[in-house]
């Protein structure tokens, strides 16, 4: 499982996409679906993805305070507003950077189970577990995506 899955699929701007996820994949010994891991049940396990939200919530507020939307820390998730582990879609439609030389952020929305998404800007999409950084290697399964041009 890869922190970055090229889908090969460009979306076009003003099309409306529909997403469908199916499978099982797993984050060191956490089981889960495509919808990540806020199903309420608690494993003994989460307490480190606990200890990574709060340390996250600290990561916003440094963001905040710096202005610096690229601020990552380590073990925190890398969309903090999507569940753990659940199927993230990002449009890679950044762009050029910013004057200052940092990276304008992709066009990124929470697939789940199943989405509806009309992308902003075209782009190839690419789709990843919604993991920390660096904790890639510990995970194992895969999920199916399954991607419909509603219109
Ligand atoms: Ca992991």
């Amino acid at each position: 499982m890869e922190p970055w899955n090229d889908t090969g699929i460009y979306l076009e701007k003003g099309g409306e996409y529909r997403f469908e996820a199916k499978g099982q994949w797993m984050d060191r010994n956490i089981k889960c679906g495509p919808e990540g891991t806020n199903d309420g049940k608690f494993y003994p396990e989460e307490i480190f993805h606990t200890a990574g939200t709060l340390w996250g919530k600290l990561e916003e507020i440094i963001k905040k305070l710096t202005k610096n939307d690229q601020a990552d820390f380590l073990g925190t998730r890398r969309e903090e507003k999507i569940p753990w582990f659940a199927l993230v879609g990002a449009v890679a439609n950044g762009g050029n950077p910013k004057k200052d030389g940092t990276p304008a952020p992709h066009e990124t929305f929470k697939i789940g189970k199943k989405c509806r998404h009309v992308p902003k800007k075209p782009g190839y999409l690419y789709a990843y577990a919604n993991d920390a950084w660096n904790f890639y290697r510990n995970n194992r399964g895969s999920v199916h995506l399954k991607i419909t041009r509603v219109r």
